[in-house]
């Protein structure tokens, strides 16, 4: 199976109700193909019902963040059958800075993703060391660890609602992205880890994407290695250029 490209913009706290609408017109009348490539954009969270009925057909909203109950007295929190009943189809889970100024365990991430696909809403699940941890050499370990987790939780048949994103923190909102080749063998690395983890099948069918200092002029490089099937962009969601960012995926 040819693994379709992905494309997603994590606007994270960024922007206000008119620079966002703005941006999504922009989004909207630009000449791509949504069939070559998936869209998903994922706005601060009171901005997804506005945006979601103004984004064209082709782009899809993601939440950049979700509880793992279903609902309760949980000040602040927005739960995934919420945000499946505004008719939301995929979320962004484990992203670092939920990990690491939020501390999120892997065990809660891994927790939130089952959850997810049981009030089916598909997960881009964000996994990537530090600057510590790959000069460490721990690169394998940390990436390995955080997908084994969720591999204990989630069955073979789950996988094709995942969408795993591998985002060096080093590498995020940084301007230092990872040069394609580092990407790649990352990239490699994490899909070796599905086969022998879970399945050849789900090895070969999961897309895998690069987050971090994606930007207009890198992405078309990244894109062309053989296991990166596209970008989680941050900054660079926030302008035109994104769109630039889907025609080098697709
Ligand atoms: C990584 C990425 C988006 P940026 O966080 O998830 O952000 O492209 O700004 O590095």
């Amino acid at each position: 199976m040819t693994r379709k490209l992905f494309v997603g913009g994590n606007f994270k706290m960024n922007g206000d109700l008119e620079q966002l609408t703005k941006l999504v017109h922009q989004f909207n009348e630009a000449d791509v193909d949504v069939e070559s490539a998936e869209v998903v954009i994922a706005p601060p969270a009171l901005y997804i019902l506005p945006l979601k009925e103004l984004a064209r057909k082709g782009i899809s909203v993601a939440a950049q963040n979700a509880h793992q109950l279903p609902a309760g007295a949980y000040t602040g929190e927005i739960s995934l059958q919420q945000l499946k009943d505004i008719g939301l189809n995929w979320v962004i889970l484990g992203h670092s800075e939920r990990r690491t100024i939020f501390h999120e365990s892997d065990e809660l991430v891994a927790e939130k993703t089952a959850a997810a696909l049981k009030a089916n809403i598909q997960v881009i699940f964000c996994i990537g060391e530090t600057l510590e941890e790959r000069e460490g050499n721990k690169t394998e370990e940390v990436v390995t660890r955080q997908t084994e987790a969720l591999a204990k939780v989630i069955g073979e048949d789950d996988w094709k609602h995942i969408v795993v994103a591998y985002e060096p923190v080093w590498a995020i909102g940084t301007g230092k992205v990872a040069t394609p080749e580092v990407a790649q063998d990352t990239h490699k690395m994490i899909r070796n880890f599905l086969a022998k983890r879970v399945s050849q099948k789900v090895a070969n069918d999961t897309r895998i994407i690069y987050g971090g200092s994606v930007a207009g002029k890198n992405a078309q490089e990244l894109c062309n290695q053989p296991d990166i099937d596209g970008a989680l962009v941050g900054g660079a969601s926030l302008k035109p250029e994104f769109v630039d960012i889907i025609r080098a995926a697709e």
